[in-house]
């Protein structure tokens, strides 16, 4: 990794390292395109073929029925589905407490405005599967969407190469009362849930993470279909603040936990001492050198550094500019930094709240804006999965009250029908 003082970086050098290595992916969006328009043509067929090309399987059927998940989800080892029961009852609980109710406003004696949220109808659920097979993701996208009420809840997952899914996705969807997992993965996924097939629903919004084929896929269907998506997505990343008072060992494990999600994942060490950086850095060698994903980590370590500061207050204008997805703040004074977070997807406070508590179980959701994204984005949460819909109700004295004003500023417009619209209900006898 390497080390940089931020005292010596001009600010270009700052600009570009907050810059995420974007590679040009011209060859990915052309072969997505392709894809995308298979999808569009053929559906079904295309998906079939697809899955026969990339998960080397010859589907019969797209997608699996309420009875297989459950006997499917029979299989799963009683460990993991102990935890994931508590992971799912803590998001669970944490999301519940995103619904709320809005009171309406009296804006003058007889205007009365208001808001009331409705869900999306029809959510598609994008669950990566094949090696990389995450169940945490399944509840983080799964959980709103139920608690949000959304009438279809749609899901894709690639097929293992038995045909089937795996049985800690087949638990999550009976845990979440989901009944069926389509089996479609990659772009074409994506693609099947924008367009709609024979057997995969459109829907009017996706989500979820994925390689560069689904985000690029994301990214050309929402500009081609009256599709929404949750985010942009990136490579996931970490930035770590950390002071004397933080614990190397500790440090080192949340940095390479970033690293093993892949070889373009980031970790980011900012620190108040170059001691603190040497010690961190000998810790983050000793434990990948065990890790089974160390080949992974260590290619994300390369693209990866260490920065050092004066002081927490530099570190956290840094992280700032940073914008980083997932924000540990390594130090036992981090009560007096949060006031300072600007930009930060998701914010891991003091030394025993290892970033992976938030990837799977203490409740908040793991689908974050990542590549500098979190300085405009949220996370994932209820809101992602509603609408929230403006109402207004005028009576008599509203209309006297306010018919001025509008009558006034329409002329003001030149629009003259926006005018009338008040002054005909204005000059009415019977008043309606
Ligand atoms: N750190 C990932 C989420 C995840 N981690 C899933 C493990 N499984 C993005 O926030
Ligand atoms: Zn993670």
């Amino acid at each position: 990794m390497k080390v940089y003082r931020f005292k010596e970086l001009s600010q270009q050098d700052i600009h570009n390292i907050c810059l995420r290595q974007l590679e040009d992916d011209g060859s990915i969006r052309d072969r997505v395109s392709e894809i995308v328009n298979q999808v569009k043509q053929h559906g079904d067929e295309a998906l079939k073929s697809f899955s026969s090309q990339f998960d080397k399987v010859e589907l019969k059927k797209l997608y699996l029925d309420e009875a297989e998940l459950a006997s499917i989800a029979a299989g799963i080892p009683a460990e993991v589905k102990t935890a994931i029961d508590v992971a799912y009852s803590n998001i669970k609980r944490f999301h519940e407490a995103q619904i709320h109710t809005e009171a309406p406003i009296e804006t003058m004696p007889g205007v009365t405005c208001w808001r009331e949220s409705r869900a999306i109808e029809r959510v598609g659920l994008y669950i990566p599967g094949g090696t990389a097979v995450l169940p945490s993701t399944f509840l983080m996208l799964g959980i709103p969407a139920t608690l949000a009420d959304c009438k279809q809840i749609v899901v894709c997952s690639p097929p293992q190469q038995d045909g089937k899914t795996n049985s800690y996705l087949a638990y999550c969807a009976v845990l979440l009362g989901i009944n069926r997992i389509y089996l479609a993965g990659g772009a074409q996924a994506v693609a099947a849930m924008a367009y709609g097939t024979a057997t995969i629903p459109k829907v009017d919004k996706i989500f979820g993470p994925g390689n560069r084929y689904v985000t690029q896929a994301k990214q050309l269907i929402q500009g081609n279909t009256l599709t929404a998506i949750d985010m942009p997505a990136g490579p996931s990343e970490v930035l770590v603040l950390a002071d004397e008072t933080a614990n190397p060992s500790y440090v080192a494990s949340d940095l390479l936990a970033q690293a093993e999600h892949g070889i373009d994942s980031q970790a980011i060490l900012v620190a108040t001492s170059s001691d603190m950086i040497d010690r961190t850095l000998a810790e983050v060698q000793a434990q990948l050198a065990v890790l089974p994903r160390r080949d992974i980590a260590g290619k994300a370590l390369e693209n990866s550094y260490a920065v050092l500061v004066d002081d927490l207050a530099e570190g956290m204008a840094f992280s700032n500019q940073y914008g980083p997805e997932h924000l540990i703040i390594a130090t036992t004074g981090y009560e007096s930094m949060v006031p300072l977070i600007v930009n930060a997807g998701s914010v891991f406070l003091g030394n025993l709240t290892p970033e992976s508590a938030g990837d799977y179980a203490s409740g908040t959701n793991h689908t974050l804006p990542t590549s500098g994204y979190a300085k405009a984005y949220s996370g994932v949460s209820i809101d992602s999965f509603i609408k929230k819909i403006t109402f207004q109700r005028i009576d008599k004295t509203g209309l006297n009250n306010i018919g001025n004003t509008v009558e006034v500023i329409a002329a003001a417009e030149g629009l003259q029908a926006h005018k009338n619209a008040i002054t005909i209900r204005l000059n009415s006898e019977n008043g309606y």
